[in-house]
């Protein structure tokens, strides 16, 4: 049996980029779902580290915050940069991705009626940076010449942008190539054709 474990609620959310990395890992993992109502009782929550979700298990090692899991399995599968200045240049990355992470999720959870507009005037400003990354670094990746787990991060977080605004990546064309490329992998093409990745809504409230 896989020794990879998440407990989390039905979504993608802090999980997506977790799972598209598994995948492509050739990885299987076991999914612990939980519903709202269960997580009210507060019996699970009491035992979380932060009171939070995402859990995740690799075996006897429990985990909390997504991008710690992120890290964890960047160090497990080596992809984490084949030296400790592309370690530390994958971690800016990640940072960078998280700031926008945080932006997007202001927007679907506190102000999505009334700041949708504004938040798809901005993107351009948060996109280009990347968008610059990639240009500069030509190889396909945000660091060095391999797979890392902000590469899996930033994959995830776009995703869920093209679904916000269709359009978004029209004028970046680095960010729509490593999109491409990274959903024409052949074992994320598979996970995010199946059941299991379409089934679930990108955020909990129903906002996308
Ligand atoms: C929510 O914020 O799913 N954890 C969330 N919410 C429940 O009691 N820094 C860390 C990390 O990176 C952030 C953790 C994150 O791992 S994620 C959590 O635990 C709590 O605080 C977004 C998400 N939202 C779905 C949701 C949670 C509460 C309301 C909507 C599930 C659906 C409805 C209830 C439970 Fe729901």
């Amino acid at each position: 049996m896989a020794p990879f474990t998440i407990t989390y609620f039905a979504v993608r959310g802090r999980c997506g980029a977790l799972r598209i990395m598994l995948s492509d890992q050739g990885q299987e993992w076991k999914e612990i779902v939980m519903n709202f109502e269960d997580w009210m009782k507060g019996d699970l929550k009491a035992t979380c580290v932060f009171d939070q979700l995402p859990k995740f298990e690799d075996g006897d090692i429990v985990l909390y915050q997504s991008n710690a899991m992120l890290r964890h399995l960047g160090r497990k599968f080596g992809a984490y940069g084949s030296n400790d200045t592309q370690a530390s240049l994958i971690d800016m990355m990640n940072d960078g991705v998280e700031d926008l992470r945080l932006k997007y999720l202001k927007l679907i959870y506190q102000e999505y009626d009334t700041g949708k507009e504004q938040y798809i005037k901005d993107l351009p400003n948060h996109l280009s940076k990347f968008e610059a990354v990639f240009a500069k670094n030509k190889s396909g990746f945000l660091v060095g010449n391999k797979i890392s787990f902000a590469d899996y991060n930033l994959f995830d977080l776009l995703l869920n942008h093209r679904v916000l605004c269709s359009s978004c990546l029209d004028s970046f064309p680095a960010l729509k190539s490593f999109v491409d490329t990274m959903s024409a992998r052949p074992k994320i093409k598979a996970f995010l054709d199946s059941d299991d990745y379409k089934k679930l809504p990108i955020n909990g409230n129903g906002k996308q």
